[in-house]
């Protein structure tokens, strides 16, 4: 068997059944999307948790169709929900820190993730996000859900060309 088919299998089984820590995170085989460090119990390159396409992907996909403040009309996003990716690393903080390629960084309270269906997007409109728009990836709220979240406090934390959570 491929190693990147081993690696996969073994990310599929740590997000089903597995209990905590009983394997580690496989080492990422593509390039890497995301990295995620802090207070997280699952790590493959030092302490953090440095995921490829193919693991991001092996994630419960999602769909959201809402408004945003930067566009027109609603937008249907794909991706998978921070919570699960939260859960999958076994993360343990009150407070996320979302940093973008461009430098941009939010701080972000973990509940929000757990009172909301939080997107981590890499879809719009069926149209991959690229790093030259909003991509890889694009924290996406269901806004139009809650009227609560049609609000400055929250538009700030939808940050796009997220490329590092830092949970704390
Ligand atoms: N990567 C990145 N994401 C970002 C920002 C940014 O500058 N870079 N601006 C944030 C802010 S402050 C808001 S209000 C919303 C919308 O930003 P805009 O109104 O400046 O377009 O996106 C957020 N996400
Ligand atoms: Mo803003």
């Amino acid at each position: 068997m491929k190693a990147t088919r081993i690696a996969l299998l073994l990310w599929g089984v740590l997000l089903t059944a597995l209990p905590l820590a009983a394997a580690p995170l496989p080492p990422p085989s593509g390039e890497v999307i995301l990295t995620v460090g802090g207070e997280i119990g699952l790590t493959n390159v030092d302490d953090e948790a440095h995921l490829d396409a193919d693991m991001l992907a092996a994630l419960p996909r999602e769909r959201l169709m809402t408004h945003t403040s930067v566009t027109d009309g609603p937008q249907t996003f794909e991706g998978f929900l921070a919570r699960d990716l939260l859960d999958a690393l076994h993360a343990e903080g009150e407070r996320v820190t979302a940093l973008a390629l461009n430098d941009y960084l939010a701080e972000i309270p973990a509940e929000d993730f757990e009172r909301y269906d939080v997107l981590l997007a890499d879809t719009m409109n069926g149209e991959r996000l690229t790093r030259r728009d909003k991509g890889p990836l694009w924290i996406v709220y269901p806004r139009d859900d809650h009227t609560e979240l049609q609000d400055i406090r929250y538009d700030y934390r939808w940050v796009w060309q997220l490329h590092r959570l830092e949970i704390e």
